[in-house]
C-alpha cells in the first residue's frame, strides 16, 4: 500500500468518484481463486475464475475490466435460471454499456466434449530455468474432475499467435506417477526465489487431516535411447558428442549424442586424463544398448568396477542408432557409496571426459575422439 493509514485505494481505481465501491478494480469474476502477476512480458495479473455448472475460465485481469458473470460462463452464454443450458445468444456488454471481456482460457466439465475438471487452479507463467520449454507459458490446473476421489489436472497455456485469441492448453502428464495423473485434489501452486513451480495438492476435499503434499515442478526425463528437445535442461558439447544431463537430489539422467556408430563413454570428475574418473561406457550393438561402469585406474586406462571389487552402479540405461550416429542414456546415483565411482555433489561442478568411437563397439578399443568439458549440478530441494 502506498499510502492510507492502514487503509488506502488507489485513487485511479475505475469506481472512484462514482457509482459503485471505490475498492473494486474490475468485476464480473464468479468465484477468483489464485491469482498471480506475470514476473516477465507485461506484467499482467492472471486469475482463475471458477464457473459454475458447464464452463472454467482464466482472465487475464484489467483496471475497470468486466469478466461477464452472470451474463457468460467462459466464453458461453449463461442463464442463472437455466444454469445447465447456455442460452443461444446474451448481451455482448454490462449494465453501464462496457464489453464484456472473454477469457483468455475456457475449459468444460467433465461430462461434457473436451471435458477436463470442474474447478479452475490459476497458477503462474514459468519464467524459471529447470523447464526451458515452459518459459513464457501459464502453468495452472484444475481441482479434481470429481467431488468423492481427487483427480487433479496439471494444464499448461501457450500464448496465442496473434492477440485476442484463446491461449491453446495441454495437460502436463505426471511422469513420477503411474497413471501420470496427480491422484490428489489440487489445490494451489507456489513459486520460489529462482521462479520455480511447485503443485500444492491434498487427498482429503476439505483442510483436515495430513494427506497434503508439496511437489517441484522438474523435468521429466525419460530414458528410452532418444533424446526429446525438451527433455534435459542442460547440455554441452565435447568432441562433436553432445551431452546432456538432468539431476535430482538422488541420480543423474545423462544423454550422450555421439557422430559415431561405435560406442560413446563418459568419466565424471577424473584427476590426471582419465585416472579416477567414474567412467560410464555406452554402445548400441546390434540394436540393444550395452553398458559398463568402470574406473579409471591409470592416465589411459580403464576397468569395470565389478573386476575391481566393487559393483556395477548404472540404474538404467537405453540407446537407439541412426545415420547421423549414436543416442545413448543412462541414470547413476550421485553417490553409489562405491568406491570406484566419484560421488557427486548438486549444485556442484565437475570436469568430464568423453570420447567415443566412430565404428567400433567394443569397449576395449582405443577411441577416435577424446576431449574434456564440464558440467555443473542443480541443487534441488529434497523431493
Ligand atoms: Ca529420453
Ligand atoms: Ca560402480
Ligand atoms: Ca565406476
Amino acid at each position: 500500500m502506498d499510502s492510507g493509514d492502514p487503509y488506502g485505494i488507489p485513487p485511479d481505481n475505475p469506481f472512484v468518484s462514482r457509482e459503485g465501491r471505490d475498492e473494486i478494480f474490475a468485476y464480473g469474476l464468479r468465484n477468483p481463486f489464485r491469482f498471480s502477476f506475470d514476473a516477465g512480458g507485461d506484467q499482467e495479473l492472471f486469475v482463475g475464475d471458477v464457473g459454475q455448472n458447464l464452463f472454467e475460465e482464466v482472465d487475464i485481469v484489467t483496471k475497470g475490466g468486466n469478466y461477464g458473470w452472470n451474463i457468460r460462463e467462459g466464453l458461453h452464454c449463461f442463464d442463472p435460471a437455466n444454469p445447465d443450458q447456455p442460452p443461444a445468444e446474451c448481451p455482448d456488454t454490462g449494465a453501464n454499456g462496457e464489453p464484456l471481456l472473454d477469457p483468455i482460457i475456457e475449459y468444460p466439465h467433465p461430462g461434457l466434449p473436451g471435458g477436463i475438471g470442474t474447478t479452475v487452479i490459476g497458477g503462474f507463467v514459468y519464467h524459471g530455468s529447470a523447464l526451458p520449454g515452459f518459459e513464457g507459458r501459464y502453468i495452472f490446473g484444475d481441482w479434481s474432475t470429481n467431488f468423492d476421489q481427487g483427480d487433479g489436472t496439471l494444464l499448461i497455456a501457450t500464448p496465442p499467435s496473434s492477440a485476442g485469441e484463446s491461449w491453446s492448453i495441454e495437460e502436463l502428464r505426471v511422469a513420477t506417477s503411474e497413471s501420470r495423473r496427480l491422484d490428489a485434489f489440487l489445490l494451489s501452486f507456489g513459486q520460489d526465489a529462482d521462479r520455480e513451480l511447485y503443485v500444492l495438492t491434498s487427498e482429503t476435499l476439505g483442510p483436515t487431516g495430513d494427506a497434503g503434499k508439496v511437489f517441484k515442478l522438474t523435468p521429466a526425463v525419460t530414458v528410452d535411447g532418444m533424446v526429446g528437445e525438451e527433455e534435459y535442461p542442460h547440455t554441452t558439447e565435447v568432441v562433436g558428442v553432445r551431452v546432456y544431463w538432468y539431476n535430482d537430489a538422488e541420480n543423474i539422467y545423462v544423454g550422450l549424442v555421439s557422430p559415431g556408430k561405435g560406442y560413446v563413454d563418459i568419466g565424471f570428475d577424473p584427476e590426471r586424463r582419465m585416472q579416477g574418473a567414474n567412467l560410464i561406457l555406452t554402445a548400441v550393438k546390434d540394436g540393444e544398448i550395452a553398458t559398463r561402469d568402470d574406473y579409471g585406474v591409470a592416465q589411459t586406462n580403464h576397468a569395470p568396477d565389478t573386476g575391481l571389487g566393487g559393483e556395477d552402479n548404472i540404474l538404467d540405461a537405453a540407446g537407439a542408432e541412426d545415420e547421423n550416429g549414436t543416442v545413448t542414456e543412462f541414470v547413476i546415483p550421485l553417490d553409489s557409496g562405491d568406491r570406484y565411482d566419484k560421488a557427486l555433489e548438486p549444485g556442484e561442478s565437475y570436469t568430464i571426459i568423453v570420447s567415443y568411437h566412430r565404428t567400433s563397439d567394443s569397449f576395449s578399443t582405443y577411441h577416435s575422439e577424446r576431449g574434456y568439458g564440464e558440467i555443473t549440478l542443480d541443487k534441488p530441494v529434497k523431493e
